[in-house]
This record gives C-alpha cells, structure tokens and sequence, in this order.
C-alpha cells in the first residue's frame, strides 16, 4: 500500500493522522524501534517511553534517531498526559498505572500489529497458541516458499511485523502472543489458528480464562477458523457461519492421521498427503503442527505437493526437542523452548521409556501439580534448578527421585551421573529461564556445552 492510502486507513480505524496525533511509543524494544521507524517513514509526531533507566537498545535507537524525544527509567505520567494515543509494546502490561489513567482519559492504545493490519493489502494469516507457535508460523512460511509465493514471516517470532513491510510480499506469516493480541482491534487475518491453550503467562494474565479470550482474539474478522479439535477450550471457540478446518492427532477431522497397512499417514479428509514418517521432527505434539501448518496452507490455496515437500525437508527449530549429541549411549535433547507446563508435558509424552527430566526457572504463577502426572509416568528422575525448583519439588511429593542443582554445568553431572546406555536426558524446564539465564535460547546453549564437555 503506498503511504496515503495508508494514513487513510489508520485515520479511518483509529483517527491518526499526521497533522494532530502525538503519539507515545511505550517501550524501547525491538517492537518500540519497528513502530519509530514506521511513524517516522510516515510523517507522524512521536516521543519514546521505557521504564528501564537504560534500555538495552537505547544507543543503537539514538544512532538513528537522534532527534526523537526519549523519556527512560520509569514512566513519566507528563508524557502520557500530552499523548493523543499509545502504541504499547508486548512487554509492558496494560494494567501500568500511567496506561490505564490514560485510557480512562480517553487516549487511544494501539499496536504494532494494529498499525500492520493497517498498512498491507496481502492476506495475513495469524498463529497463536499456547506451544507451537513458532514452529507452525516457519513450517507454513517454508511451505509458502516452496508453494512459488514470496512471504513475509515474523511477529512474535523475533522480526517485529512492522519490519516486514520494507519488502514486498504476497502474503504473510504472523506469529502472535496473547501479549499482542490483547491490544490489536483491526487485525482481520485471512486464516488464523489457536494451535493450543494451556496455562501460561498467569503472572500477566488473571487466568485461563482470560488468556484464552486473547487467544481466541485472533479469530477476530471473516477469516477461516483452523481449529485444534483435540483441544477442548480450541474447539470451544468454533464459530457458526465461519468458514473452519479443523485438525487432531486423535480422530477424524478435516485433517486428521490415519493408520494404514504401510504405517501413520497425514491425512486431508480421504487424501493421503504423506507417511508421518517422513516428517523429520520429534515428538507427538509435531504431527498436531504439521497438520495445523498443512490446513492452514489449504484454506489460502496452497498446493498441497509443495506444502508437503517443505514438510519433508523442514529441520525444526533449535532448542525445541533437539538432539545435542548422543554420549557412551546416552542422548542429550535440549528442549529449552519448554517454558511451560504444556511444553515440558508434550515432551515427555513423546518418549516410550522413562527419561531423565532437567527441569526448573521461572514458574510465572503456574501451578506446578499439572506436571506431576507426567513427570510420574516418564520421568525416572528429575534434575531441579532455579527459582521455582522448590515448587516443582513440593508438587512431586516424592514420586520420583529429586535431586538439586545450582546452575546447568552441575545439572548436567548429575544426569550424566544417573543416565545408563539406553537413556534419554531432556532439559525441558516447564519454566521461564530468566532468572539464570539471558533468554531461553541462553540456558539451552549453556545446557548443550555442558554435555559437549562430557567425557566421550
Ligand atoms: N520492558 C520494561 N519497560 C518498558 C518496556 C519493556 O521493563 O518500558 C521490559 C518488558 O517487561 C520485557 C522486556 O522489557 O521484559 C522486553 O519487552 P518489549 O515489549 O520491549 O519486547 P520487544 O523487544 O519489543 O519484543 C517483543 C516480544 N517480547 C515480549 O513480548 C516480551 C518478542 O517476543 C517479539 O519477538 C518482538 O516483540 C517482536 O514482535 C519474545 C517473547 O518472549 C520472543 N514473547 C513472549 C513468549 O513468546 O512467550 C510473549
Ligand atoms: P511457541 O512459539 O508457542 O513457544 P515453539 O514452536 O517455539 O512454540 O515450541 C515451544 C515449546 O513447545 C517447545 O518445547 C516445543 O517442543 C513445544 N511444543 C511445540 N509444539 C507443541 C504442541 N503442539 N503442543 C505442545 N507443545 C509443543
């Protein structure tokens, strides 16, 4: 879209425009430096507030922007008073006080993802979730790819979605959190999906209940409905008069599993689309994603050989079920992306034999007796680091061994001490890694150089 019918549409939606709008972008991360960058290339009056007294951006973001007014370490209630509207990055919550006074006074909040919704004319198709969401959103983007279309792919997957707009696409791919989707109004996706809904991020939301009705936010508009049957608050969600596909690894559905004489194949309603065989990713819970990935391709017309090509050769992201390395017969998976109970769950589903469990961190408000049951049936010991440890410890009762560690190099002895020939160890946390680590992506490469570090 060229620049005018942009600002027609943001006018239209959320009456912004360049002439009258002060705009407080809140947040300088990744999202608040996508939004500048935007509303500058626009023409928009803008200023940047961020609670932390030296954002960990803020002297790349003055390197090109050295004229933008920056307000840092708190929120200054005189910058909101002169705001006309508000673009909140994910991180910050909605309930910060100077935000709801702000609102209460009438100013607009707006997100990135509104202001993309905005801004492009290419069918977006939304994936949302609870697990999953990062899988699903770069399969369908390699199967995009593979199907001849050039797409745009990003979102809460790393590239702020308004990042994309810099080249053309005829589609695109958006990952999206609760976290976005709580602020986003116009977002109207060709197809989207909730691949899932278990509890996660309680610390921000008020409950199950109400994260679920961000989730379910995405569904927002006409677009094709992609429903988890297996999921009973996904299914839930169907809409009459909606255009819906749905998928189970369980039973019959649109796209569904069927056990034939050769073995498990994907399936769409009677066609055969591939031997679940050749799908290269670990675990269960990755045929729900591959179907998910496939009836979302479907319900924006792709060819179905294409998706299925992409499907074969698809690697898997790192630090999800990944294999680190296998050590005197022992194999290592680093599924540290496992930062909730249905993660950590889905993994050890996928195991026949009993695992040895590295788990712990962050808990974000959980209640750490959903693990129990699984941890009881596959777990034949736990290894427990970090914040939360005493609560996973607590909701165990004892129903396997437990032993402690105080940071990853010593969990790893622990497990290399417990595994025999045959074992299987898997960090898989069911918990945030921030209160050790950077960022997730942090404790699984500290968790893979420990076991590389392991006496072959
Ligand atoms: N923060 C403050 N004060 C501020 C602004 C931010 O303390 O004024 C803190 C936040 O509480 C948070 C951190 O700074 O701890 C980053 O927040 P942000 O909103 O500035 O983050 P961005 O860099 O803009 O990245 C966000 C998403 N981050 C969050 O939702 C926390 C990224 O998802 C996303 O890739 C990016 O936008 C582009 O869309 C990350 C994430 O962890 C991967 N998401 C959560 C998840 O997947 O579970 C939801
Ligand atoms: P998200 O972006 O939603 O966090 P990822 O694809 O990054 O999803 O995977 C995060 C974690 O969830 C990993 O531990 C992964 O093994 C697990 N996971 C992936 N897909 C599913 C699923 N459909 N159900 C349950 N867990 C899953």
């Amino acid at each position: 879209m060229d620049n005018v019918a942009i600002i027609n549409s943001l006018k239209k939606n959320f009456a912004l425009e360049p002439q009258s709008a002060k705009i407080l972008v809140v947040g300088l991360g990744n999202t608040g430096i996508s939004v500048a960058r935007y509303l500058q290339g626009l023409g928009f009056n803008f200023a940047i507030i961020d609670s932390r007294d030296k954002p960990p951006l803020i002297d790349e973001f003055f390197q090109v922007m050295p004229d933008t007014p920056v307000f840092t370490g708190g929120f200054n209630e005189s910058a909101f008073k002169v705001a006309t509207h508000l673009v909140v990055s994910p991180g910050v919550p909605l309930t910060e006080k100077s935000i709801v006074k702000a609102i209460a006074g009438g100013v607009k909040v707006v997100s990135d993802i509104d202001l993309f919704a905005c801004s492009v004319d290419a069918p977006i198709i939304a994936i949302t979730g609870s697990n999953g969401k990062s899988t699903v959103t770069t399969l369908l983007g390699e199967m995009v790819k593979a199907a001849g279309k050039k797409v745009g792919v990003g979102g809460n997957l790393g590239t702020p979605a308004l990042d994309l707009l810099t080249q053309a696409a005829e589609l695109y791919v958006l990952e999206l959190s609760s976290f976005q989707l709580e602020r986003t109004s116009v977002l109207n996706a060709a197809a989207a999906t909730v691949l899932n809904v278990s509890a996660d991020h309680l610390d921000r939301h008020a409950d199950i209940a109400e994260y679920a009705r961000e989730k379910q936010s995405v569904f927002r508009g006409d677009g094709v409905m992609v429903i988890n049957a297996d999921d009973p608050i996904v299914d839930a969600m169907r809409e009459a008069d909606r255009r819906l596909l749905t998928f189970s690894i369980k039973k019959d559905a649109d796209f569904y599993i069927a056990h034939k004489e050769d073995g498990e194949w994907l399936m769409h309603n009677e066609h055969g689309l591939m031997p679940l065989a050749s799908v290269p990713l670990e675990g269960r819970h990755n045929a729900a994603n591959a179907l998910a990935a496939l009836a979302l391709g479907v319900s924006i017309g792709l060819d179905e050989q294409a998706m299925c090509n992409a499907l074969k050769t698809f690697k898997g992201l790192d630090h999800r079920m990944q294999r680190v390395a296998e050590i005197r017969g022992v194999s290592w998976v680093n599924d540290s992306k496992a930062t909730n109970i249905g993660a950590c769950v889905a993994a050890l589903q996928g195991y026949e034999r009993k695992v040895i469990l590295i788990a712990g961190g962050d808990a974000k408000g959980a209640d750490m007796n959903e693990l129990t049951p699984a941890i009881k049936e596959k777990a034949k010991s736990v290894v427990l680091m970090g914040k939360d440890a005493g609560l996973i410890k607590e909701a165990l009762n004892n129903c396997v061994p437990v032993y402690a560690a105080e940071n990853m190099a010593q969990a790893v002895q622990i497990s290399a001490g417990l595994a025999q020939a045959g074992d299987s160890v898997l960090l898989s946390p069911a918990c945030a890694s921030l209160d050790q680590y950077k960022n997730y992506q942090d404790r699984g490469e500290q968790f893979a150089k420990a076991v590389l570090g392991l006496p072959a």
